[in-house]
C-alpha cells in the first residue's frame, strides 16, 4: 500500500487552520522557528524491522492483524511511516529474519518509498533450524572455538548482506553472559569477545562502522559479557577507529544517570547512535517519551550541546534510531508516536539558551541553570515539529490520517487477518 499525496493533501487542508494558528503563536514566543524547522527537517529516526510487528513476552504474544510477512511488506510498512511523518527515511534490518533474497529488487523498493538501510543487527542469541552449534552457552565469548567461528562468520555473513544493500553499519548486541555465579570466567570471557569481535572488525569495509551495544541484564541475569558502557567502550577502544558504543536506553538499572553517560562517550568520540525506547522497570521497550520525557530532553541537550561543540552534525554523525517491540498496540501507531516524541525532544533541547545556560554554570547559579533548562523542557514544541512534516510533504497529524485513512484496515485487506510478522 502506498499514501496518496492527495489524502495527505486532503488531511492538511481540513488541519491547517488551526496549525498555523498554534505554529505563529510559537514562532512569536520563540522567536528562532526558521533555524529550528531546518534542523528539525534534517533530522531522520530509522525504524528496525522487528518492531513493525507486535512482539510477544514469554507468557504469550497477541500477535495483531494485518502484520508484514515479508521483507518487502516490512519496507512497505516504514514507508507509509515516512510518508506520513517524512522522518522515518531508513529500515534497520536483522538477519537471519530479513535476508535479501535479491538485494538489487530489494534496495529498488527502499528507493521507491524514499528508504536507506540504517545499521544490520546480526542473531547470535537464538539456534536457527539447522544451525551445526548451539548459542545456549554464548556466541562471541563461547569456549568452544567452533561455536565462536560459527558467530563471527554469520557477523561477516550480515555485513556483506548490507554492503549489497548500501547500509554503512554493523550493530552487535550480544546475548552472551552468565546466568550464576561460577558459570563463567569473566577476564576470560571477555578476551574470547574481543578476539571474535577483531576478525569481525577486520572484514568491516573502509567506510563502515560497528556498534557494539551493551545491556546490564537478560537474557542472562548474573553477568552480561557487555553489560555497560565502560564494557562497550573498552571493546570499542580496542578494536579501533571504526568501533563506537552504541546506547539503547533501556539497558540499563535503573536511575543511571543516560545523559551523563552520553555526554562523555561523545567527548571521547565514540558515541555511535541511539536506540530510543522508554522503560519503567527495565528493557521494558515502551513507547518513547510515554515514562519519562524528561530524561529523553535531558539526554538530547548532552547531545546537542555535544555535537556542536564538536562541529558535528546533529543528523549524520549519529546513528539515532527505535528499538522496541511490544505487545498491545498497533506498532505502526506506536512507531509515529515514538518518531514524534523524539523530535519533540530534540527540538526542546534546540530551544535552550546555551549561552545563558554556560554563564549560569560559570557563576554556580544552579537555579538559574534550571530555569534555563525547564523553559524549554516546558515549551509546547509540537506544532514547530508539525510545520516540519507539513513542510516536507507529511501529514499534520500522522495518527488521526492513519487511523482516518483506514491504514491498517486496508493492510489487513491485502495481507490478511493472520499475518505475522518475523522478528522478536
Ligand atoms: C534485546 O534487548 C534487543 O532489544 C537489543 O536492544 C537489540 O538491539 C535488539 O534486541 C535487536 O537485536
Ligand atoms: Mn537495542
Ligand atoms: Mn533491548
Amino acid at each position: 500500500m502506498i499514501l496518496d499525496k492527495n489524502i495527505i493533501a486532503g488531511h492538511n487542508e481540513k488541519e491547517l487552520a488551526k496549525h498555523q494558528q498554534q505554529f505563529n503563536f510559537l514562532s512569536e514566543q520563540t522567536g528562532q522557528a526558521a533555524a529550528i524547522l531546518e534542523k528539525l527537517k534534517a533530522f531522520q529516526v530509522a525504524i528496525p524491522s522487528w518492531a513493525l510487528g507486535t512482539g510477544g513476552t514469554r507468557f504469550g504474544r497477541f500477535a495483531g492483524a494485518g502484520e508484514p510477512a515479508t521483507l518487502e511488506q516490512k519496507i512497505e510498512d516504514v514507508g507509509l511511516l515516512h510518508a506520513l511523518n517524512q522522518s522515518s527515511g531508513a529500515i534497520s534490518l536483522h538477519i537471519p529474519w530479513d535476508i535479501p533474497t535479491n538485494a538489487t529488487a530489494i534496495k529498488e523498493l527502499a528507493a521507491q518509498h524514499g528508504l536507506q538501510f540504517d545499521a544490520m543487527n546480526s542473531n547470535t542469541f537464538q539456534d536457527q533450524p539447522n544451525q551445526a552449534h548451539s548459542y545456549k552457552f554464548g556466541s562471541l565469548q563461547h569456549t568452544d572455538k567452533a561455536v565462536r567461528k560459527q558467530a563471527i562468520e554469520h557477523n561477516i555473513e550480515v555485513i556483506n548482506h548490507g554492503v549489497n544493500l548500501g547500509s554503512k553499519s554493523l550493530t552487535v548486541w550480544l546475548s552472551d553472559g552468565s546466568s550464576f555465579p561460577g558459570q563463567l570466567n569473566f577476564r576470560k570471557a571477555f578476551q574470547r569477545t574481543l578476539e571474535s569481535l577483531q576478525e569481525i572488525y577486520a572484514a568491516l569495509p573502509a567506510d563502515w562502522k560497528i556498534f557494539v551495544e551493551y545491556k546490564a541484564f537478560e537474557p542472562n541475569f548474573y553477568s552480561m559479557t557487555v553489560g555497560d558502557w565502560g564494557q562497550s567502550l573498552l571493546f570499542a577502544n580496542k578494536l579501533g577507529d571504526k568501533a563506537y558504543t552504541l546506547v539503547d536506553l533501556g539497558h540499563h538499572l535503573p536511575n543511571a544517570n543516560i545523559e551523563q553517560i552520553v555526554a562523555l562517550l561523545l567527548n571521547e568520540g565514540k558515541l555511535g547512535g541511539f536506540h530510543f525506547n522508554d522503560s519503567k522497570y527495565g528493557d521494558d521497550d515502551l513507547t518513547v517519551g510515554s515514562i519519562n520525557p524528561y530524561q529523553l530532553f535531558l539526554i538530547f541537550n548532552e547531545l546537542v550541546e555535544g555535537l556542536d561543540a564538536k562541529g558535528l552534525n546533529h543528523a549524520t554523525d549519529l546513528g539515532w534510531m527505535i528499538d522496541a517491540s511490544h505487545n498491545i498496540k498497533d506498532p505502526l501507531e506506536d512507531l509515529l508516536q515514538s518518531v514524534e516524541a523524539i523530535q519533540v525532544a530534540y527540538a526542546q533541547s534546540l530551544l535552550v539558551d546555551r549561552a545563558a545556560l554556560e554563564a549560569a554554570q560559570g557563576n554556580n547559579d544552579v537555579a538559574l541553570a534550571q530555569e534555563i533548562l525547564q523553559q524549554a523542557y516546558r515549551t509546547d514544541v509540537r506544532p514547530l515539529v508539525a510545520e516540519a512534516r507539513l513542510q516536507l510533504g507529511g501529514a499534520l497529524s500522522p495518527i488521526k490520517l492513519f487511523r482516518e485513512g483506514k491504514v491498517r484496515a486496508a493492510l489487513i485487506g491485502e495481507r490478511g487477518e493472520k499475518s505475522v510478522a518475523t522478528g522478536l
